[in-house]
């Protein structure tokens, strides 16, 4: 039977070779991931898990993790990861609206979640970073052999989270063939082989960490080195051992504050790759000059995957994000009109292609507002092709943060900073970050003296997790509005543009 993705991206596995170098100083083969995916599909099967189930996991980054996704595939469930930040305030959303049939936390956590499980029909399992919990322990005596089951290229492989305007998060439904046809274009786009090692130091609960960075290297058949999160201090360790690295913008601003990273230190590698946030200009350029190597930058979001790429052997253009993948269409359209425009217009960036999702969980009116009748999807980015045909991505019409190449959406933070006490309303803006590229600013009107930003700090320190916080709180006698009344937030951002030059 054939089960399109993990037969895809297992397509070229040898199960002798080396997969992952862990910080341990161990190693894990293919084969061993293989084996611990079998025995995890047979734990998954015996608690209860059948095709279509969804397997919701707040976990650490491990090995582990990768073997419990694959399992979820093997046993044609669906998978569902979760930032390990959010609180228990934001995971009772997800895993009610996904109808979870199984939700994995970290052992630490599960007293603290039993209950939100519990009410909403879940059965509890726990996974730690050090492989530990339930779901292992299980696995001692589980069977290795699993006979996968068959799934088909529209079959749903996983649904990843992610914010709205109205601050209600969407689940993106993402299947088999929308993952395995864009990691199988990017194994060929950036040439990835088996004499690959990528520098693995993205979080695994989303696109970039699981699908980009995992996917493509299972796909050639690579290896990784495989660290729990992103320091400079790893980079220095680690790099010389490898031979490419994926990042967000953060991870190459950081590289380049540190003067121990040189070009002795990175002159075998072959590629540094950066998404998930615009990459300022200047750090493309300043990395050349200090290493030698050109960043490539791509540009993709959840519900497309990945959509454009600067390309490998021709130029790599500082500020742009290249051209659509092979078998991807793009468009840069007038927002209210739709019409296409010519080249070198902004316009709204619209999409289509195997790489776009199914639509959202149980919002088939948002899904039709977000696609037009042709098949497009609008992406809410602005953009533009250059006359060089390069796609470059200018700005957002969404009500968008990215800090650190977190999305972070206004919205649910002004809801919840209106419901403090002493707040008559609120703003949410982001304005440039040395560090994150944007850090989130809470603007505060006051509906009495009452109004202290530290107690509002820490009144919402644990309902909504650390990143999407505002970094400052400020205090404005009124929010400028135009005649509609509605928040001028380019006004704001502009009076605030300076608020972080000289936090760091
Ligand atoms: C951590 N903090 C952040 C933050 N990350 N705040 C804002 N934005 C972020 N991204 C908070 C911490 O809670 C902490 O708060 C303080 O900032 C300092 O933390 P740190 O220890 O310095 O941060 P660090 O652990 O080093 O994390 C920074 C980072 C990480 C950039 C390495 O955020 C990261 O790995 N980002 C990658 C995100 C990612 O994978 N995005 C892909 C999305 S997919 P305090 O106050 O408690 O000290 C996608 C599609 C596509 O977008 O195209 O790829
Ligand atoms: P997410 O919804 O978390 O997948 O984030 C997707 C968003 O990240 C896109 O809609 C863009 O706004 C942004 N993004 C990703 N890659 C790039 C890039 N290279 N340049 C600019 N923005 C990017």
């Amino acid at each position: 039977m054939k089960n399109h993705l993990f037969d895809g991206l297992l397509s070229n596995a040898n199960r002798q070779k080396t997969l992952a170098y862990l910080e341990d100083g161990s190693e894990q083969a293919y084969g061993a991931l293989i084996s611990l995916s079998g025995r995890l599909a047979n734990v998954l099967v015996d608690i209860g898990v059948t095709a279509n189930g969804r397997v919701v996991a707040q976990v650490p980054k491990s090995m582990e993790t990768i073997a419990l996704y694959l399992a979820c595939l093997r046993v044609g469930a669906v998978f569902l990861p979760l930032n390990t930040a959010y609180t228990a305030h934001e995971l009772e959303y997800f895993i009610s609206d996904a109808g979870a049939a199984v939700f994995i936390c970290s052992p630490t956590q599960e007293k603290a979640l039993a209950s939100i499980a519990a009410k909403n029909g879940a059965i509890l399992e726990t996974l730690g970073e050090s492989g530990d919990g339930s779901l292992i322990e299980k696995c001692k005596t589980a069977p290795e052999h699993f006979a996968t089951v068959h799934r088909a290229p529209s079959d749903l492989a996983a649904i990843l989270y992610t914010s709205g305007t109205t601050g209600r998060s969407k689940g993106a439904m993402l299947t088999h063939d929308n993952l395995l046809s864009n990691a199988m274009s990017l194994v060929n786009l950036w040439q990835f082989t088996d004499r690959d090692i990528l520098f693995h130091a993205l979080p695994l609960f989303h696109l970039h960490g699981l699908f980009v960075a995992t996917h493509v290297t299972l796909c050639a058949g690579g290896a990784m080195v495989f660290v729990p999160s992103f320091s400079v201090e790893r980079a220095l360790t680690h790099l010389p051992n490898c031979t490419a690295m994926m990042g967000v913008p953060t991870f190459y601003t950081r590289l380049l504050n540190e003067p121990r990273f040189t070009k002795d230190l990175v002159l075998h590698m072959r590629l540094f790759i950066s998404g998930s946030a615009p990459l300022h200009k200047d750090t493309h350029i300043q990395f050349e000059q200090r290493t030698g190597q050109r960043i490539l930058e791509r540009y993709g979001m959840t519900e497309t995957n990945m959509t454009a790429s600067n390309p490998y052997d021709a130029h790599r253009k500082a500020g742009t994000v290249g051209f659509p993948l092979p078998g991807v269409q793009i468009r840069v359209c007038d927002p209210e009109s739709g019409k296409e425009l010519p080249q070198g217009k902004i316009g709204g960036l619209e999409v289509r292609g195997p790489n776009l999702f199914k639509g959202y969980w149980n919002m088939p009116e948002k899904t039709a507002e977000d696609h037009r009748d042709d098949g497009y999807f609008i992406t809410g980015d602005l953009a533009c092709i250059d006359s060089d045909g390069y796609l470059q991505i200018v700005g957002r019409s969404k009500d968008l943060i990215i800090s650190g190449g977190y999305n972070i959406y206004p919205k649910e933070i002004e809801i919840l900073l209106d419901e403090q006490s002493g707040v008559l309303e609120s703003a949410v803006i982001g304005v440039p970050h040395p560090d994150f590229g944007e850090g989130v600013v809470g603007v505060l009107v006051a509906s009495d003296k009452s109004l202290c930003t530290d107690r509002v700090a820490e009144d919402i320190r644990y309902k909504i997790a650390r990143f999407k916080q505002p970094k400052e709180l400020v205090v404005v006698s009124e929010l400028p509005r135009n005649t509609m009344g509605k928040v001028q937030k380019n006004s704001l951002r502009q009076q605030f543009k300076n608020l972080f030059q000289k936090a760091i």
